[in-house]
């Protein structure tokens, strides 16, 4: 008897984009590798509502019938669907993480704490900005709390808070232009090409030294797990330069966070 384990109620939901990471269409693989490949997607499934294959095939009875590489899929949480893009040798998330409770930022420091909860701010502690840029997260939240560079965060199993030498990877991949990495539609003064299918937003941020929320479509910050000092590090990319730039500041920031797959 065939199982239901994945995607079942959910197929009419979805639209597949077709931007997937790694190889289109089904791949032979061992039968070895299927098996630990399972074994990710059913730690994925415990994290998310829901594992969403990015398959055009239209019999979605049983993961054991087909030999399916587990980078050929999108995430389905709590309605939202990510998708996943393949640029050079890294695979990244295409949306900005939108997990987590909504609490209010309307003073500055630390608001978001090692509670078992996942936390997040949405710009002008308006939920409906969270749906279009993502949440945005402390450094300590998005980290659970842990220094370690690379470490899961609040990302699925499987994937990670990208460090800083992989956003630098990113970088050089796009020449250091940051047009490649920009949604079509951001507004700006450049033209953005969104070459890498990175989709970047210009989300904005929520600072840290009192809370208040700003730069919505002019800047976009993105964590990485590395440290400098008692401060983090992060990528930005700004409605007034064609760079993609490096700083560090403080963890009590509010940034977008993007997820990278681990490497296998
Ligand atoms: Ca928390």
């Amino acid at each position: 008897m065939k199982k239901r384990r994945f995607c079942f109620s959910l197929r009419s939901l979805l639209v597949f984009t077709g931007v997937v990471c790694g190889a289109l269409g089904f791949l032979a693989i061992e039968r070895t590798r299927f098996s630990k490949e399972r074994a990710a997607v059913q730690a994925l499934e415990e994290t998310y509502d829901a594992l969403v294959w990015s398959s055009s095939d239209k019999d979605w009875d049983s993961l054991e019938d087909y030999n399916i590489p587990s980078w050929d899929f999108s995430l389905l949480r709590k309605g939202k669907t990510y998708h996943t893009v393949q640029i050079g040798d890294q695979c990244w998330f295409k949306e900005n993480l939108d997990v987590g409770t909504m609490i209010e930022s309307n003073s500055g420091g630390q608001l978001q704490t090692d509670n078992g909860t996942i936390e997040k701010y949405c710009y002008n502690n308006d939920a409906s900005n969270c749906d279009t840029y993502g949440g945005l997260y402390e450094w300590n939240e998005a980290m659970q709390y842990v220094t370690t560079e690379g470490t899961q965060g609040i990302c699925p199993t499987g994937w990670h808070i990208p460090t800083k030498v992989e956003m630098q990877t990113l970088q050089s991949y796009v020449n250091n232009q940051a047009t490649k990495l920009i949604d079509e539609n951001a507004k700006s003064g450049y033209t953005y090409t969104n070459e890498t299918g990175f989709s970047a937003l210009f989300a904005g941020h929520r600072r840290y030294n009192n809370g208040s929320f700003g730069d919505l479509g002019r800047y976009t910050n993105f964590w990485s797990s590395t440290e400098t000092g008692s401060y983090a590090d992060y990528m930005t990319l700004r409605y007034n330069s064609s760079d993609v730039s490096f700083y560090n500041n403080s963890k009590n920031n509010g940034f977008s966070v993007r997820c990278l797959k681990d490497s296998p």
